[in-house]
């Protein structure tokens, strides 16, 4: 029976939708997490694989299965729970497309690692040409986009429906949030599904034997810097929904959150360029005015700690907390379901400031292309982010696998959050700080073992194995907990905490909602920020990018 009310609990089909994108999340972090360990291990020259695998292989597994694979199931399942959750059960209908976006995901990612294992695509997250991998690798990843859609249309479908039946009324937050998030995905995975349809999967094909570089890699990066949105705007909606009433708090404001969430769906997509800064062939005009734009995205990440830090005080300051920071000795330090998405938030700190310092024009010449970089995705999306789905982790699954979380368990939680903050200081910092040393990105320590300037990055290179073995402590310690609260921990009922906003009276306008407006606006800037430079690539590409061939 259809309901459009909101659920004080999943219901139990839309709980095993939910739980089965996140079986497959964990998976992942188990397989990437290992892979991880191996790849520090070979970068800092404390091993030499076996059986002929390679570094980049390793690499590859890494990057694809952690920051594609876990991410997407992740978020698909948690915004599939939230919006149950929020805006009532999922139609049959719905629930159908859920499962078979799960089935074309969970294919295509099967397809794409076989490939990867089998040393037939290690092209990194990034899968840049002229590196070129076998087409079942595309074609996986071709399902796994695909079937992302399909499992995004019952989110729109939901609530589409949820407006029908509540006609004047804004939706819910969560749901509202989810769907932004869902339509930033979409508009965002348009620009790889180019590329590799037309591009990439051709060319791996044998149809044609030249690809233009410059084009593929605008094309990725028009999707690459919104998808790191895609994984950061659950967290938000975490931050914003789910931490006020944990804490026993409220929600800042409503409209405030609504509207941060509207410009990450109109900031997020035409800043693609400031991943090309040094490249050439992208006239000098255009990258100044995505850099511009990067930095109104920004914004909507300043409105959020804007918000945070008054939810934080304000509950500090009811519950009798006096003096400048007496609020912070309030907030519930024991709750796992609140200090670790707050380790998050705190790394998020510094991790923006990186963010500010890399679309800075003149020090991206700095720090692009050094392990800089990757110590700044460590601190955002493997820190920040990561830690927060823990932290969502610890009630959403006892939740939907009526269980509960323990006292140990919630323990352990805290422990595990204290380890990964370790891990990650010493290999995030060694990164950062070996990056503005000069040492390269993507590289491992066999191709400049011999350089008199590697010497200065080895001290860093041992610290990031030593962190990379701390954080691999922390993945099975998180796998533990997690076998626990599907399988094993008491049965129970555990909390799916939705927040209220503080003030009950405060209206929130209409035009949030839209649609027309904000995608039109949305379409209007990437035309903006996309065309002439886009048709001048095609037209002008440097020579060795436009028309490569492979051999
Ligand atoms: Fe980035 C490269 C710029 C955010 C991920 N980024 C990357 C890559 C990844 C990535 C994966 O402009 C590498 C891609 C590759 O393989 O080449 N990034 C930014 C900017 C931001 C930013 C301006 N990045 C992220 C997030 C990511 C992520 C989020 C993942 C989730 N990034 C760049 C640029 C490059 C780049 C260049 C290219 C570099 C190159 O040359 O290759 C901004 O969105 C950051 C804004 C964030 C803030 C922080 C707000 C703080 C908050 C916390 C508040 C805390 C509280 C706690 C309330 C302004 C919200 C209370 C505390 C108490 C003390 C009580």
């Amino acid at each position: 029976m259809l309901s459009t009310e909101a659920n004080i609990k999943v219901d139990r089909r839309d709980g095993k939708l939910a739980m089965a994108h996140l079986h497959v999340a964990f998976i992942a972090l188990a397989l990437g997490g290992l892979a991880g360990l191996l790849q520090v291990l070979v970068r800092s020259g404390k091993l030499e694989l076996p059986w002929g695998i390679t570094y980049y292989q390793v690499l590859t597994v890494h990057g694809v299965v952690l920051g594609l694979v876990l991410t997407t199931f992740f978020i698909l399942g948690f915004q599939i729970a939230a919006v149950s959750r929020t805006s009532g059960t999922l139609t049959n209908g719905q629930r159908k497309l859920g499962w078979i976006g799960f089935w074309l995901m969970t294919l295509g990612t099967a397809m794409a690692a076989v490939m990867i294992l089998l040393n037939k695509a290690s092209v990194l997250y990034t899968f840049y040409a002229p590196l070129q991998a076998h087409a079942l690798f595309y074609l996986g990843l071709t399902l796994v986009v695909v079937g992302s859609w399909v499992g995004g249309a019952a989110i729109i479908a939901a609530y589409i429906q949820w407006r029908k039946n509540n006609p004047g009324k804004p939706s819910p937050l969560l749901t509202f949030m989810a769907l932004v998030n869902t339509l930033l995905w979409i508009v965002a995975t348009l620009g790889v599904a180019a590329t590799v349809l037309i591009q990439l999967l051709p060319w791996s094909l044998g149809l044609v034997d030249t690809v233009d570089v410059l084009v593929s890699r605008t094309l990725f990066w028009y999707f690459g810097h919104p998808l790191v949105y895609f994984w950061l705007l659950p967290a938000y909606m975490a931050w914003y929904v789910i931490i006020p009433k944990i804490i026993g708090g409220k929600i800042f404001s409503d409209s405030l959150a609504r509207m941060s969430f509207i410009l990450f769906l109109l900031f997020s997509i035409p800043v693609g360029f400031h991943h090309q800064l040094t490249e050439p062939g992208i006239d000098p005009a255009w990258k100044f005015l995505q850099v511009v734009l990067t930095f109104l995205v920004v914004i909507p990440s300043l409105m959020t700690a804007f918000s945070l830090f008054a939810t934080f005080e304000r509950f500090g300051r009811a519950q009798g907390g006096k003096g400048l920071f007496g609020w912070f000795k309030k907030l519930p330090w024991g709750d796992a379901r609140f200090t670790v998405p707050f380790i998050g938030m705190l790394s998020f700190i510094p991790a923006g400031a990186g963010g500010i310092i890399n679309a800075s024009n003149q020090m991206n010449q700095v720090v692009h292309n050094t392990i800089w970089v990757t110590g700044h995705f460590h601190l955002t999306l493997a820190t920040a982010v990561v830690l927060t789905f823990f932290g969502i982790t610890y009630w959403l699954v006892p939740h939907l696998t009526g269980r509960k979380l323990t006292k140990q368990m919630n323990k352990l939680a805290i422990i595990q959050a204290v380890i990964w903050s370790i891990g990650m200081t010493f290999m995030s910092g060694a990164m950062h700080a070996a990056g503005l040393l000069g040492a390269p990105r993507r590289s491992s320590f066999s191709t400049y073992g011999d350089a008199a300037q590697a010497l200065e990055w080895i001290p860093y290179q041992i610290a990031q194995a030593v962190g990379g073995s701390i954080l691999f402590l922390g993945i099975i310690l998180m796998l533990y907990i997690f076998i626990n609260l599907a399988f094993f921990a008491p049965k129970g009922d555990e909390e799916f905490p939705v927040g209220e906003a503080e003030d009950k009276t405060e209206k929130v306008p209409m035009f949030l909602e839209n649609w027309k407006l904000w995608l039109g606006l949305t379409v209007a800037l990437i035309l903006f920020a996309y065309t002439i430079p886009f048709i001048d690539i095609i037209q002008n590409a440097p020579p060795g990018s436009k028309g490569f061939k492979l051999w």
